[in-house]
Parts: C-alpha cells; structure tokens; sequence
C-alpha cells in the first residue's frame, strides 16, 4: 500500500459551514477553492469532505438524494473537479463521505420502492410486514421513535436507523451492492483519493435486532475493496461506534482487503454519564491518554490508528476535555500535542487549529439540528427537567457546537459570510484566522509547528509508541526510530507537577511554553528529542 495513507494529515470540513462565496448564508466549493492556501500553509495534505450531495437537508446531507452529483446550493459536479485538481496541485488529496447505509427518502431509488410492492426496486430497502399490527420490533432510531417506520400505501414497514427520512439500504440485495461498487467507481476514477465511510459497520444487519457488526459486513466491505477501492489504492476510513481493536484489525489488517483504518471515539465518549451525550460528568483525564495508548498498542502491527478528538458529531474539545475559562491555549495545544505526537492517520476538524471553544446557543431557534431538537423532546419527556436545565445540557453535547461558521476574519459574521449565516457565527476576539494568522503565540501557529515536525521528523513518521507514565496528570510517552527517540510529555492538570524522571535534557522540539522550567506548568507539552 502506498506509504501516503500513515503519513495522511486529513482535515474536515462541513462545507455548510466553511466559507461562502456567494452571500447565501451557506458555505460553498468555491469557498473550500478560496481557502486552499491556509489549508496547504496549515500542513495538511488530505481533506475530508463531509456530505455536499444534493440533499434535502434532514440530517444536513447525511440524508443522500443523489450520490453522483453537487447540491446545488455547494456548487456543480464542475466546480468539484477544479476544486480536485487545485488540491492536487498544492499536494492535497480529497475524501469524499461515503453515506450508504441509507438514502433520503426523496432519492429516486426511495421514490420507486415505495410505489408498490412489486417495483424493481423495493428490494433496495428493509421491508417488513406489521407484527400482530404492530412495528417488527421496538429498536429505538438515533433521532427518535422506532427504527420501523409505517407506509401506509403498501402496508408495510421500512427499516430506518437514523431519521424516517433516511430509510437503511438493504445490502443483502446484490444489486445495491453493484450501485455502490459503480458509484464509487464513479467518483475515484474522477480522481477522489478515498472516503469516510458513514456507520459503516452498520451495513450488515442481522435479522436478531443486531445492528452492527453483522455477520455478512466482512464480505461486503470486501467486495467493495475488491472491485472499487484496492484497485485506486483509495484511502477509507470507517466510522465505527462501539469497536474494540480486534474488531478493528479485522476490518483493517494489511491482508484483509477491506478498509484503511477506522475512527474509534472511546475517549470522546468520556465526561459523559454512560456515553450519554446530555449528561455530563467530570473527564477522568488519566483515562483519555490511556485509551489512546491501549489504542496505538492493539494496532501497532497491522493497521493505523486514527487519531481524532473533534468532528462534526462533537462539541468543541477544548470545552469537552480543557480548560476555556482559565488556560485555552495552553489546554488546546496540550491536547494537541498529546493527540497529533502519536502513529496514525492525523484528522484535524475545521476550526481545531484555532482551539475553538463552543459557540453559546442561548435559545432552541439558535440550533439546526436534527439530533437536537430530539434531544430536547427526549429530556423534557422526563419531566425532570426545567427548560434552563435542558438547555445547559444541549449546550454540553450538541452537534451543533461543532458547526457553527469558521471565524475567518473579526468582521461581519467572521467573514464567512456577507448574508445571513444559516447557522448563528459565534466570533471570540482571538479567536479568528486572521488574528492567529498574525500572531506567533497562537494555538493555530502551535498547529502549524506541529505538523511540520509531523512530516518532517523520523520519529514523528515511522516511530514506535511507547507509553512511559500516565499518573496524576503528567504523561510521558515515545516514538522511536532508528536510534532517535522524542519523548512527548504533558501535563493534563490545571497545576503544577515535578518534571519526571524519565524525561532527559535533550533538545525541545515543540512546546506551549515560551521557556523550558525545571516542572511541568499547567497544561504543558513538550517534544524532546533526547
Ligand atoms: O454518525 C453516526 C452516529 O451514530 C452519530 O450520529 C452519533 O450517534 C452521534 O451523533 C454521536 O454523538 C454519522 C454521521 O457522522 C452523522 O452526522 C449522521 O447524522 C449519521 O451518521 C447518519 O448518517
Ligand atoms: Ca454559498
């Protein structure tokens, strides 16, 4: 496989909420065009491009109504191979989101389904006959309801995981799987370089209720390697809720033939009671370095972790796990420096290299999405909460901490737009482009740093992890390679520690500090060379 995979530094971005071009509120492909500059100038050499397919919108385009084309609010299929081949030219390669464990409703595959029972292609979807008139089973769907959704016109029920406007695709059905198989084809022979791959482990559905991990995933991951992604060398990555890492080495392993590597969001889910995104708890922070670690040891030898703390699921990391009030930038470069010195495929979410905390969303009109609002249903249905207590826990974990507009600029809407924002911008003094583009303390030259020595220095590209101490808030871990090693140490407290031991002299490679003190300062890092 081509060494670019392990050396990828793949950066997100919700295009909605990039930068627009033409005043309509909505980010756009010519604003993605317009910024390739600060994105090369960043360092990254990969984007991940989350869903801008025609789409009614649902779910904010992860409700797919066509797979082979641009919604036109984005642009054109044509301003999409110029956006393709300018990355290119500056070294960037481009991932698009593979979503295909569902459509829209409106996808015209949908539209003939649900005309009868007999159509050619009722079968590209899960139907199934009421139970004693009722639904097949009482699954809850992730935005609310039962996962089984009635059809009045042909008196049966569709399968949907997600929103009823997302109705699950039936990968059973061998023709579904040469649609997605040509689809991909479609877009890699463009000269895509490979895709995220939406709850991809979600495709093979077991008739037990089971609906991750099915027995058949195997195969069909393999079919799609074998006739669409191994043959473009494509990079994938699988959005994998829930895996341990051997199920990870057994969707990633070099010889199995199915995908790259895939995102696991253990240590996402702490400071959340039970994984529950509306109730809070405090971070045990010793934790966070030590699912990381257990991480980089299970696919050491034979696949890629991925190393992530932001998306466009997630709330602001440095409001999730740091310190806002009291140290934001030392708090955001620490965790980036304790995340990004690690092996695997770097992913950086737009607007994580300014160490954004979250926007405040003072009112249910200021949120977009649909998670939410189900969110808000689901917590007053308890009756034990007032409306300010459910607000605070929205803002906790809502996705759309992590959507509002990038702050490029600390004019009009940060600059991301001359209309109105389809979403609120939330624009902190210092917190924008322009302002870290000019000042060499900031947390986006710390990121700038960072991945250069990412690229540059053999420890950082080839070296073996080794965790040395997690205790008390001070972390030390390695990578080696050939006789060099670079010791990554952090201080993921709000005070003071001894400098441990085990960190030698050496020579400091990057840091959050202007100096080198005899301890370790609040939310300090450190890359020695030793
Ligand atoms: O997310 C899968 C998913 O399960 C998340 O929605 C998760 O449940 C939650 O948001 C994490 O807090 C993917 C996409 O990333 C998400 O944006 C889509 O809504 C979802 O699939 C359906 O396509
Ligand atoms: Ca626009």
């Amino acid at each position: 496989m081509e060494r670019w995979h392990e050396q990828t530094i793949l950066y997100q971005i919700y295009p909605k909420s990039y930068c627009d071009t033409n005043g309509d509120g909505i980010g756009d492909l010519k604003g993605i065009l317009s910024k390739l500059p600060y994105l090369q100038e960043l360092g990254v050499n990969a984007l991940w491009l989350s869903p801008c397919y025609p789409s009614p919108g649902d779910d904010n385009g992860y409700d797919i109504a066509d797979y082979r084309d641009i919604g036109p609010e984005y642009g054109t299929l044509d301003e999409f191979k110029t956006l393709l081949s300018e990355a290119k030219a500056r070294g960037i390669r481009i991932l698009l989101d593979l979503v295909v464990n569902h459509t829209s409703d409106e996808h015209r595959w949908f539209q003939e389904a649900r005309k009868s029972r007999d159509n050619p292609y009722r079968d590209y979807y899960i139907w199934r006959d009421p139970v004693d008139g009722h639904a097949p089973s009482d699954l809850k769907a992730a935005f609310g309801g039962s996962i089984w959704e009635w059809d009045e016109a042909t008196g049966q029920y569709y399968l949907h995981l997600f929103s009823k406007k997302q109705p699950d695709l039936n990968w059973e059905n061998p023709k579904v799987r040469q649609e997605i198989v040509d689809m991909i084809n479609f877009w890699l022979d463009m000269g895509v370089a490979g895709f995220r791959c939406d709850v991809i482990n979600s495709l093979a559905k077991d008739e037990d209720g089971n609906v991750v991990f099915g027995d058949r995933l195997h195969s069909y991951l393999h079919q799609l390697h074998t006739e669409a992604l191994g043959p473009h060398g494509a990079l994938t990555i699988g959005e994998t809720w829930g895996l341990s890492p051997e199920q990870a080495l057994a969707l990633t392993g070099e010889a199995r033939g199915e995908l790259t590597s895939t995102f696991q969001f253990e240590h996402i889910l702490l400071g959340r009671i039970g994984g529950d995104k509306w109730m809070p708890e405090p971070v045990d922070r010793t934790a966070f370095l030590d699912i990381l670690a257990k991480w980089e040891y299970g696919l050491a030898n034979d696949s890629y972790p991925v190393l992530v703390m932001e998306n466009h699921d997630q709330p602001r990391a440095l409001s999730r796990f740091g310190d806002p009030e009291n140290y934001p930038y030392e708090s955001a470069t620490m965790l980036g420096g304790m995340l990004y010195g690690m092996r695997g495929i770097a992913v950086i979410y737009q607007g994580q290299e300014l160490g954004l905390p979250n926007p405040v969303f003072e009112t249910m009109d200021e949120y977009r999405d649909i998670e939410t609002f189900n969110g808000y249903e689901e917590l007053k249905a308890t009756g034990q909460y007032s409306e300010e207590e459910i607000l605070a826990r929205l803002q906790f974990g809502s996705r759309d901490c992590g959507r509002t507009p990038i702050p490029w600029t600390t004019g009009k809407e940060g600059g991301f737009t001359t209309g109105t924002p389809w979403i609120k911008t939330q624009v902190d003094p210092g917190f924008t482009v322009e302002e870290q583009s000019a000042d060499p303390d900031s947390v986006l030259q710390f990121y700038r740093r960072m991945l250069a020595l990412r690229k540059s220095e053999p420890c950082m590209t080839d070296g073996a992890f080794a965790l040395l101490m997690n205790e008390d808030g001070t972390g030390v871990y390695t990578r080696t390679f050939e006789g060099e090693t670079v010791y990554v140490v952090t201080r993921f407290a709000d005070t003071e520690a001894a400098m441990p031991a085990c960190v030698p002299q050496g020579e400091v490679i990057l840091q959050n500090y202007k100096d080198r003190a005899e301890v370790l300062r609040p939310y300090e890092v450190l890359w020695i060379k030793g």
